[in-house]
């Protein structure tokens, strides 16, 4: 069983596709173990992005991603960080392909909709930057 954190951004929040997106990435199969709605501040957005510090985007990325609430989650399933990643399509919106949550809903680069972790170890560090261990539930009880 793997874990990932996602969040809804921003532009996501504003244009209603929170539901849509929760939606697809439920019917992959993908399990909610942790769910809230924050608005992120500065420290907290530049410590998720810190492997982007040095690139010209990093500030525009901090503000946006703290601009609006965002919806954060950990998901759960097996391979569910390359499954997550296949349902979001690629960081570009407009190279994403149709049938991606990205190259459905469009946006740009800047404002891609979602975040979902791009490795197992990068998702057990995001997720702790978010959740507490007894924020997650688990395991599913059986009924
Ligand atoms: P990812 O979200 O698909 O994992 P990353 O390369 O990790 O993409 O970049 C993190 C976020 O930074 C992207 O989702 C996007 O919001 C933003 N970003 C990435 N590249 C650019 C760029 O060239 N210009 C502006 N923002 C960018
Ligand atoms: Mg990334």
């Amino acid at each position: 069983m793997e874990r990932s954190l996602v969040f809804i951004k921003p532009d996501a929040m504003q244009r209603g596709l929170a539901g849509e997106i929760i939606s697809r990435l439920e019917s992959k199969g993908l399990k909610i173990v942790a769910m809230k709605m924050l608005r992120m501040d500065k420290a907290l957005a530049q410590r998720h992005y810190a492997v982007h510090k040095d690139k010209p985007f990093f500030n525009e990325l901090v503000d946006f991603v703290t601009s609006g609430p965002v919806i954060v989650m950990v998901l759960q399933d097996d391979d569910a960080v390359k499954v997550i990643r296949q349902t979001m399509g690629e960081t570009d919106p407009a190279k994403a392909l149709p049938g991606t949550i990205r190259g459905d809903f469009g946006g740009d680069v800047s404002h891609n909709l979602i975040h979902g972790s791009d490795s197992v170890e990068n998702a057990g560090s995001e997720i702790a930057l978010f959740f507490s261990a007894k924020e997650i539930v688990d395991p599913f009880i059986e009924f």
